[in-house]
């Protein structure tokens, strides 16, 4: 039992447990107790409690704090449905297993195993994203497997990759966050996203830190700034441009670094030659002097860490911004010692896991390429199959809905995601949808996407399943079930074991529980990138996490700190990359006159499926709205609190305005979490980066006008 202060009354507690928020990628602990409703009342009590781990020291947000609202909601799914003439009826899980393997069987047979899609989470835990990448390839044969985390992850992913020659959200440990002397924040807003890691931050500050804010938006994590570059949306690798520019000027490089550990400086410094400060100021909106006050402060700082997130990323060019960044942090010599280094800041709880274990097109486990002769080899060995059988690369999540959209993928079975609300073109990806002739959602909702499909069958939630998820630091967790399934809710895991037996696949989906998952991915990401096999449950239990990369059940994995000696490639060497400056991919018009860009606030989580079902979370923002600056209204006709009719090429949406100063003139910002009429997606871009298919969500130019003007 937990110490109750002032507790008035010794309730019958029906449970306590620890566990791990379903948010987040910070995955804060906490422990739960839940009381017995007193005489007078019909619902029990909940007291949730902070518990201490290494990420977030115990401290939870709003979210963490209410998390299990949404999973004792009596919305939950609590039995398969199946639609018959028109409308969805419940059903038992036989007849469901049942229609699933025979219409994917029958799709199958006419138009080929690579009809079928798999459209998986980054909320999955290792062990059912794993066996989820498994499933498409063993059970179903399809190469059309991707995720969400190709909207969240893959320019950053990419890009260290790239650059390091590995990807591992964070290069040092959070506890290098109050040893830094300078922290630039591009793109991020940590104040509402991952609310738990603002002490890292405060204490830096306290330290004496610079910190660097690079946001259109004053938001709350700006409010520690001291420089706040407020850019135009989609100009952040002219950014760092002017940033290089100013640091070689002024000699803040760290030449011997550079000749030791990396390679390409060469064509970095010759590039840089063509950069001009006042062609970036005029690009980025900023003025020249906060540019050169920036960079001076991060070239002159002994120590340094850069983290960039969605709104670098979420750009046509995201992949080379983030380089941009990188390249800034190796001019410096920044990385691989206390108080350096970067971070891309993790998104979803199990972003980080999500993108190792194979749910990703091009990917097998251990972060293994499925493109590549011996990786094909080694995982078709731990599966038992034969290397020709493992289909070849797919397509990243927008381009899967664009085949749904043009028939060329007849069925698609979603896992842990909303993809009509989260997708960019939102239209086109639910008309897609709605032509599908056969749609599997698994949920523990009836979510937009759920609403839409031919099945849906009922998930457990965290509370109730077993399994591991991988923070933003790397650190591998296991997060132990604390109660029944509700109703007939079953695990992830166990519906595609189910689903693969329909499919005449059980001799490679004999699965028990989920440590039994993973002994295998332990096995399938020996030797990767991503090596997971010196962890096991039991090492969890007894040390509370360990940093992936971990070969050895003997030895301590890796301390957190990447880089000290050499980076990922095969000389050791980091790679520069020349990065053009560029305006943002949509630029304003007479017809679209704004640049609209989007987000989170602290309340929700992504499509709010969850969030919205919590009523103390819901109450904190119950409907959607447009920041708008107070000049850019008055020229709109836009009053404070109004509705709003927002129009790009691709859709409309409506949203009531919030007037605020801390926004950009020419800049508008919508959060992300509403559906239906309010889903800013109906308007953002589906233009993808080359590098990645990321989206560029964060840069759409629109037009705005007040609906009680329309007819
Ligand atoms: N409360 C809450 N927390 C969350 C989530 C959530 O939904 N709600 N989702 C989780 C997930 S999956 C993710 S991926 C993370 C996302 O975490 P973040 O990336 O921090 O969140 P966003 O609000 O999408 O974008 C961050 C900031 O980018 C700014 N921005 C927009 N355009 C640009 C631009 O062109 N350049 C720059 N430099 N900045 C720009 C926005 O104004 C915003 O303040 O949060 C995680 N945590
Ligand atoms: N405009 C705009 N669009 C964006 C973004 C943006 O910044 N701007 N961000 C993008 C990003 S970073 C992300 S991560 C995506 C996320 O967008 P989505 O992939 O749509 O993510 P969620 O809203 O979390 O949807 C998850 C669904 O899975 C269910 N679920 C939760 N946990 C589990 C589980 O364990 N098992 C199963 N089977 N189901 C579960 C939830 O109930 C919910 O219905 O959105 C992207 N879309
Ligand atoms: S949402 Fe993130 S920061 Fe908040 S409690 Fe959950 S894991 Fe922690
Ligand atoms: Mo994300």
């Amino acid at each position: 039992m937990p110490q109750m202060i002032n507790a008035p009354v010794v309730k019958e507690t029906s449970y306590v447990t620890d566990t791990q928020c379903p948010f987040c990628s910070v995955q804060c602990k906490m422990r739960i107790t839940k009381e017995l409703p007193v005489l007078g009342s019909s619902r029990p009590s909940y007291i949730i409690e902070g518990i201490p781990n290494a990420a977030s020291e115990g401290r939870l947000c709003v979210k963490g704090m209410n998390a299990h609202q949404h999973a004792a909601s009596s919305e939950r799914l609590l039995q398969p449905l199946v639609r018959k003439n028109g409308q969805l009826i419940p059903a038992s899980w036989e007849e469901a297993l049942l229609a699933i393997g025979s219409r994917f069987q029958a799709i199958s047979d006419e138009h080929g195993p690579d009809s079928l899609g798999v459209y998986g989470g980054g909320s999955l835990t290792n062990e059912s994203a794993y066996l989820l990448g498994k499933f498409a390839r063993v059970a179903l044969g399809t190469k059309h497997v991707d995720y969400n985390g190709r909207f969240c992850m893959s320019a950053a992913a990419s890009a260290g990759n790239k650059t390091f020659g590995i990807d591992r959200g964070l290069t040092c440990r959070l506890s290098d966050i109050p040893l830094a002397r300078c922290i630039i924040l591009a793109g991020t807003n940590i104040a509402e996203c991952q609310p738990t890691l603002m002490p890292y931050f405060n204490k830096a500050k306290e330290n004496g830190a610079t910190i660097i804010v690079i946001d259109p938006r004053a938001t709350a994590t700006a409010a520690i700034a001291d420089i706040h570059l407020q850019l135009k949306p989609g100009t952040d690798a002219a950014l760092a441009n002017g940033m290089l520019k100013v640091l070689l000027n002024e000699k803040l490089m760290d030449e011997a670094f550079i000749a030791r550990r990396t390679n390409g400086f060469a064509e970095l410094k010759e590039h840089l030659t063509t950069i001009q400060l006042d062609e970036v100021a005029s690009l980025t909106g900023l003025d020249e002097a906060s540019i050169r006050k920036a960079a001076i402060a991060y070239g002159q700082a002994d120590t340094g860490i850069i983290f960039t997130a969605r709104g670098v990323e979420q750009q046509t060019d995201g992949h080379v911004a983030v380089r941009n960044f990188l390249n800034l942090v190796l001019a410096t010599g920044k990385v691989g010692k206390p108080g350096c280094g970067y971070g891309a800041v993790t998104g979803q709880g199990n972003g980080q896991g999500g993108r190792e274990h194979g749910q990703k097109s091009d990917q097998l486990p251990g972060y293994r390429n499925i493109e590549d002769e011996q990786d094909r080899a080694y995982v078709a060995g731990v599966w038992g199959i034969d290397p020709k059988e493992l289909p070849r690369k797919g397509v990243s999540a927008y381009e899967m809905m664009e085949l749904v959209h043009q028939r060329v993928i007849r069925s698609l079975f979603v896992m842990g995601s909303n993809p009509i609300v989260s997708n960019p073109n939102a239209n086109l990806v639910e008309e897609g949808l709605q032509g599908l002739d056969f749609l599997v959602v698994a949920d523990m909702f009836l979510s937009e996407t759920a609403r839409l499909a031919d099945v849906v069958l009922p998930v457990t939630a965290y509370l109730e399943n077993d399994g591991t998820l991988t923070n933003l630091e790397g650190r591998v967790l296991l997060r132990e079930s604390a109660i029944a399934a509700p109703g007939e809710a079953r695990h992830d895991w166990a519906i595609l074991c189910q689903i693969a037996e329909r499919m005449g696949k059980q001799q490679y989906f004999a699965f028990q529980s989920a440590e039994h998952i993973f002994e295998e991915l332990r096995l399938a990401s020996r030797g990767g990138l991503a090596d997971y096999y010196g962890i096991t449950y039991d090492r969890l239990r007894r040390e509370g996490g360990a940093y992936w990369p971990c070969p050895s059940t003997e030895e301590e994995g890796n301390e957190g700190m990447m880089f000290e000696e050499a980076f990922a490639h095969s000389d050791g060497k980091a790679i520069f990359m020349p990065v053009a400056s560029r305006l943002p991919q949509e630029t304003p018009s007479d017809e679209f006159p704004l640049t609209m860009t989007n987000g989170r606030v602290l309340s929700h989580y992504l499509t709010g499926v969850q969030t919205r079902r919590s009523p103390s979370l819901a109450a904190r923002n119950i409907e959607n709205y447009i920041e708008i600056h107070p000049k850019t209204a008055q020229k709109h006709r836009i009053e404070d609190g109004e509705w709003v009719e927002v129009t790009s090429l691709r859709g409309t949406f409506n949203v009531r305005s919030r007037f605020t100063d801390k926004i950009r003139e020419d800049t508008l910002f919508v959060p992300m979490h509403w559906g239906g009429v309010q889903n800013v997606n109906k308007a953002t871009s589906p233009e993808l980066d080359p590098n990645c298919k990321m989206p560029g969500f964060k840069t759409s130019t629109v037009a705005i006008s007040p609906l009680r003007l329309r007819k």
